[in-house]
């Protein structure tokens, strides 16, 4: 297949594929959300490079081969060339042009059409199940939109470096802002698809694109320069086939022309696209760009029992707020303890669900992925169990196991409740499943993004390690508290890994049985 040809292919397949795609039904796929779970792919890439760069080396061999038999015979070409009847009459040479034209070029066939660098062409077949499918670059591209849209980032500032106001060494290329273009046109976000067109066509004015597809530059801009034609962006359209049309390609004249005219004929219908406002700034939003306004005053102090364990070593804990009741804890988990509950998960990572109508499923509204662990795993596990009681004063008794999880690219979870909401006269049996409260332990910093918010109470809290927040789902009577309302922000740049653990309400019955609703 041309290369032409191929591109086609290619955009035409995103497009069919693109629209809808937004959840990922392969659980061992969803590449994007956990940044462990890329790692793999980066060392895949190492991989490929070190085969690429083997296969350039046999190319470079027969190469050399190549051009030092050209030399040769090319000398001795000229030589006869020149003086045709003189070289043919004497039987030397008229014996090795015989045995040359009978012999030499047949073995030339031969090695022309062997196969360069075979082996690396299988190395790529072998692992083709590992990449990212069609689905996987969807759900990048949504995290893409909403880091763009939580952050309120510009979309030049993000495919030059700059996100949220920090200037990082990494910018996105030709092919990766013309993707995200394609995908804001195909969700009808036509001002955000224009911004990506424009940094697609900056870039290719200013770089020069080394992939398969550009093998020729000057077709590979009428093939970018066409597609932007058919969605009617004439006008980013025209300096890419301008540039094309500079770079000529004697085969292409002709098409490049026909299409010049196109769009002079076109540009003059080109839709007026109005330009986006931002719509309505949620709670949510405002607390993930870090604009509440800090209304609350903090109480740190140690908590000294009522366990032994405590009076030795006492925990900082600071009160956040008694309606819902939220603390936060410090310095809960060593960076050593952290380095061992990640080197369990890590290798166990799984995409998150989330739980619906008595089913678990995946959405766009949670993008990580995790893992269970459970009290009796290890020393380590016994001994954070027993501390979470010690922080709570709670009984672990038939809660479910601890949930670690490590967030991607964009890697968020949308407001919601950890509590069921099964009221007792529905189905009493799962009432006693009720989650009474959560305890959020964060095992990294993130650079930028990632806090967990709760949107009724103006209230962030930003990850950093060994901290813990412990809140109360439900009121004192065991109803569900609707102020707890909560959500982890995108990440914007980081690794986030936090571990969870809900607290089941029925076993607390007597320790800390359900009173009359307190009222603050
Ligand atoms: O990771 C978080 O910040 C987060 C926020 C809200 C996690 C959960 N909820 C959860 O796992 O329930
Ligand atoms: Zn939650």
């Amino acid at each position: 297949m041309k290369n032409s040809e191929r591109l086609f292919l290619y955009m035409a397949i995103a497009l069919i594929l693109s629209v809808g795609l937004v959840k990922t039904e392969d659980e061992e796929q969803s590449h994007s959300t956990s940044v462990a779970g890329m790692e793999k792919l980066l060392q895949l890439e190492a991989k490929f490079i070190a085969s690429l760069s083997e296969y350039a080396n046999e190319m470079e061999k027969k190469l050399n081969v190549v051009r030092g038999a050209l030399v040769q015979m090319q000398a001795e070409s000229d030589k006869a060339i020149n003086q045709t009847e003189y070289y043919l009459s004497n039987p030397l040479n008229a014996f090795s042009l015989i045995r040359r034209m009978h012999q030499d070029w047949i073995d030339w066939k031969i090695y022309m059409e062997e196969p360069i660098g075979w082996s690396h062409v299988a190395f790529i077949e072998k692992h083709k199940a590992e990449l990212p499918n069609q689905a996987d670059l969807q759900e990048a591209c949504l995290a893409m939109q909403r880091l763009k849209d939580v952050y309120n980032l510009k979309v030049m500032d993000m495919a030059t470096g700059l996100l949220n106001g920090k200037q990082y060494n990494t910018s996105l290329s030709a092919l990766d802002t013309y993707e995200l273009g394609q995908y804001f046109h195909k969700h009808q976000k036509y001002q955000v698809a224009r911004d990506w067109f424009n940094a697609t066509s900056t870039w290719l004015m200013n770089h020069t694109l080394f992939t398969p597809i550009a093998a020729d530059q000057a077709n590979m801009l009428y093939m970018f320069a066409a597609a932007l034609v058919k969605i009617k962006y004439y006008s980013i359209a025209r300096p890419i086939l301008n540039l094309a049309m500079k770079l000529g390609n004697g085969k292409l004249d002709a098409v490049l022309l026909k299409l010049d005219a196109d769009i002079e004929r076109l540009s003059r219908d080109e839709p007026y696209i109005i330009p986006e406002t931002e719509t309505i700034t949620s709670f949510y939003q405002t607390g993930c760009r870090g604009l509440f306004k800090s209304q609350l005053k903090f109480h740190c102090q140690y908590k000294f029992g009522p366990s032994s364990f405590l009076r030795l070593a006492p925990l900082k804990v600071e009160l956040v707020l008694l309606d819902p009741f939220i603390v936060v804890y410090y310095d809960v988990l060593s960076p050593l303890e952290i380095t061992e509950l990640q080197t369990y998960a890590r290798p166990l990572l799984r995409r998150s669900a989330v739980y619906k109508a008595g089913k678990n499923i995946f959405q766009t509204a949670r993008t990580s992925k995790g893992t269970w662990i459970y009290k009796d795993h290890s020393n380590l596990t016994i001994n954070i169990a027993r501390r979470l009681e010690d922080m709570t004063d709670l009984t672990l008794e038939g809660s479910e196991g601890m949930h670690i999880l490590n967030y991607g690219l964009g890697g968020h979870y949308f407001s919601h409740y950890d509590y069921f909401n099964i009221s007792t006269e529905i189905d009493p049996e799962s009432q006693k499943n009720e989650r009474v409260a959560t305890v959020l332990f964060y095992f990294t910093e993130v650079e930028q993004g990632g806090g967990t918010v709760f949107p009724k109470l103006q209230q962030i809290f930003n990850p950093q390690p060994g901290m813990a927040v412990f809140w109360y789902n439900l009121h004192d009577d065991g109803t569900p508290n609707n102020k707890t309302l909560h959500g982890a922000c995108p990440v914007l740049v980081g690794s986030k890994w936090v571990m969870t653990q809900w607290i089941k309400l029925y076993p607390q019955i007597f320790t800390r049985p359900c009173r009359k609703r307190h009222t603050f």
